[in-house]
């Protein structure tokens, strides 16, 4: 969808909230991870994990557009005692994965009319020039429940619109789940023949095929749901394998959630659950992966609730994205991932 005069006017609005934040957190901040660029947007040096020091990041999504890797997140903005506020979400854009560029705020959960706020974890992807960002918010009382959007721009860094003007799917398209959060998390591939593909769940992991036109599904509904899957699917594909990664809890072992995969040699399955990645994120009960292989190298971005910005310390909804290399075994399977200070501000270990 083209741009409109009012879009064009909600983004220079955003710009300067952004600039006023970026600058208000700057003043905050013991030791600045944002430094001025010669040019007009700020730039944050990559330092370590967390990747973004001046305001809260979760549920990272990254993505590969030519020579750029955007990382779209959520934007924590939980008070003391409240579990979740997020009310839009944010983009990043890297050339080196060593500097990082913070753009506007894409988009508010509020935006897709329909909703009534919740701006949980997201994916963007690319298609026929068009730029569509999947979202889970929370649905209003026409149909109870979260709920994913779909939003159209044309730019990676938006502003993205309501490409549909109703949900994609509501809560009441799997009746399964008898929990009110069980649609939440997309992920989306597009595979080999052009198929695009979007995954998604909490407790159930569900997939289905989008309609080239990327607004509707097309065909079934099918459930995946991996062994202790919790939330946060993330689907890639190396070579001719499949990978669904995830956040995973074993309750009887684990009081926060761990992040598992499982691999398949066809997106129509059969899965094979091959064990856990990570071990849980730093004083955080959710964790959620987010994929991309970039200038041929592969990393996770997760988060972790291990920053301080002002007064306000790490937690549950206050989260901080990080970022790992991830590596692959000759057989395909994933090395396992220790969340770490150093993240790729220093060079990965050697392959096997
Ligand atoms: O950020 C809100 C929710 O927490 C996400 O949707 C889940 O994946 C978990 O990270």
């Amino acid at each position: 969808m083209a741009q409109t005069p009012d879009d064009g006017g909600k983004r220079v609005k955003r710009s300067l909230s952004l600039a006023l934040t970026c600058s208000v957190t700057l003043a905050l901040c013991g030791t600045p991870s944002v430094v001025r660029s010669a040019g007009p947007e700020p730039v944050i040096v990559n330092r370590g994990n967390p990747l973004f020091r001046y305001i809260f990041t979760a549920d990272p999504a990254p993505l590969v557009v030519g020579d750029t890797l955007y990382l779209y997140t959520g934007h924590d903005q939980a008070a003391d005692g409240v579990m979740f506020d997020m009310r839009d979400w944010l983009v990043f854009s890297t050339k080196d994965m060593k500097t990082w560029t913070p753009h506007a705020p894409i988009m508010s959960a509020k935006d897709f009319k329909w909703a009534k706020g919740d701006a949980w974890a997201s994916q963007a992807i690319e298609k026929n020039g068009k730029f569509y960002f999947y979202a889970a918010v929370a649905h209003d009382d026409s149909h109870p429940g979260m709920a994913i959007g779909v939003a159209v721009s044309d730019s990676p860094t938006g502003p993205f619109t309501d490409a549909r003007g109703s949900a994609l799917i509501t809560n009441q398209m799997t009746p399964e789940g008898t929990h009110s959060w069980e649609d939440i998390d997309p992920t989306v591939f597009t595979d080999d023949d052009g198929t695009t593909w979007i995954a998604w769940g909490n407790r159930n992991c569900y997939i289905a095929k989008l309609k080239a036109n990327m607004t509707e599904i097309d065909g079934p509904i099918r459930k995946i749901t991996p062994p202790d899957f919790v939330e946060g699917p993330w689907l890639h594909k190396r070579g001719n394998l499949y990978y669904l990664t995830y956040a995973s809890l074993d309750p009887q072992t684990q009081s926060a959630e761990h992040t598992s995969y499982a691999t398949a040699t066809s997106l129509d399955g059969p899965w094979t659950h091959r064990g856990e990645l990570t071990k849980s994120a730093k004083n955080s009960f959710t964790i959620h992966p987010g994929i991309a292989e970039f200038k041929g190298q592969w990393y996770i971005f997760l988060h972790n609730a291990t920053l301080t910005v002002g007064n306000q310390s790490g937690a549950a909804g206050r989260r901080a994205v990080t970022v790992e290399y991830l590596q692959y075994n000759p057989d395909g399977t994933l090395r396992p991932i220790i969340q770490t200070d150093a993240g790729v501000s220093v060079p990965p270990p050697p392959a096997n």
